[in-house]
């Protein structure tokens, strides 16, 4: 089997808010490009990426040139072909070559899947075929308090049995004013919901220190990112004075940053972006390394390819939710009952809808 040819598309999305109608994050516009690798048995292989933003043009001009390396070669030996690919860059690694690596390396996890008759999921360990899902980016840092409890209580009603909000307020913010926010929200969703809540690197350690603390009793599912995403040891001291699992991963790229965080014991949890772990494979090699140290992992964005790998490995703990690319595609995971379910077809189970790439060409 070989590789014949590489198509790729720039395409720019409205960036609404589905799960509660709130304000949509980073801006009115998301740039993605995507990726389809043709075979010359028929099977096609898709993939994409995302974090090009402005440089989405560059992007996409990166993976044209990377994916023709493939051109020739056996998409089923995928360590195969990434090497090769690996061989002649220059520039990386991490950045916008990690960015365009991975979404080769999903088009390639995805042939394989196809060729196989399996869900990407199965090759991924196949421990399950739902797992958990929860609520991601309608509760964010730059809503009213009146607008995020509003979005809470419309996700609540429409089933979210796990929901994340942010802190590190933007303007003028006060100690009292960030746990007012987790209070309001836990009082208003009750104990039987999970609430995460995302810092994004905005916290010095005794700020998440002393503000973890004093948002320790209510119950916090995880907080995530509190420092500076290579401060290991900043995050292990904050992981070491709080009760509340800590969660971190998704702004580092490749795998040997993991290393690290867990040698440094720096989380409880690890979160995996597949776009920046170099792809569905540094995905899954991170992800047995956690369970080497005991830790589970959660996904950062793209669910409906990351639900084959939380749903795959053994210590998969539950995925984001936040659907950004659902109208480019036929057909999304279904969810039901706080739960996520992994396709039934093979590879990732998802097809392009050419009518919805044509009219979001960039
Ligand atoms: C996040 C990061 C990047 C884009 C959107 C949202 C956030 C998350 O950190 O964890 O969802
Ligand atoms: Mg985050």
């Amino acid at each position: 089997m070989k590789i014949t040819s590489v198509r790729t598309r720039h395409l720019r999305l409205p960036a609404d808010e589905p799960l509660a109608g709130a304000p949509p994050l980073l801006g009115p516009m998301r740039d993605f490009v995507t990726l389809t690798l043709g075979t010359d048995q028929g099977i096609e292989g898709i993939g994409y990426t995302f974090f090009g933003g402005n440089l989405s043009a560059s992007l996409k001009s990166t993976l044209e040139t990377l994916a023709t390396l493939a051109i020739g070669e056996d998409p089923r030996s995928i360590e195969a072909v990434m090497a090769k690919i690996n061989r002649t860059v220059l520039a990386g690694p991490g950045g916008m070559v990690t960015l365009a690596l991975s979404a080769i390396d999903i088009a390639l996890w995805d042939i394989k899947g196809k060729t196989l008759g399996v869900p990407v999921a199965t090759l991924a360990g196949g421990a399950r075929t739902k797992v958990p899902v929860y609520a991601s980016g309608a509760l964010s840092r730059d809503a009213s308090l009146d607008q995020l409890l509003k979005a809470a209580g419309t996700l609540r009603e429409r089933g979210w049995k796990q929901m994340k909000t942010q802190l590190a307020l933007p303007g003028e913010t006060t100690v009292t004013k960030e746990v007012e926010r987790i209070r309001k929200l836990r009082e208003l969703i009750g104990d039987d919901i999970d609430l995460m809540c995302d810092i994004n690197q905005r916290w010095e350690v005794r700020q998440a220190i002393s503000i973890g603390k004093r948002i320790e009793e209510y119950g916090l599912y995880w907080l995530e990112d509190v420092v500076a995403c290579d401060d290991y040891a900043g995050h292990a001291r904050v992981t070491d004075a709080l009760d509340t699992p800590t969660a971190a991963g998704e702004y580092v790229f490749g795998i040997v940053p993991f290393r690290h965080m867990f040698e440094a014991r720096s989380v409880d949890i690890a979160m995996l972006d597949v776009m920046r772990t170099g792809g569905i494979s540094g995905w899954l090699k991170i992800a047995a390394m956690a369970e080497a140290f005991n830790l589970p992992v959660v996904s950062h964005l793209y669910p409906e390819i990351s639900v084959h790998l939380v749903a795959g490995v053994p210590n998969g703990l539950t995925v984001e939710y936040m659907p950004w690319t659902n109208r480019l595609f036929k057909e999304t995971p279904a969810i039901a009952d706080g739960m996520i379910e992994v396709p039934k077809r093979p590879g990732l189970g998802l097809e392009f809808d050419e009518k919805a790439c044509a009219q979001y060409a960039a």
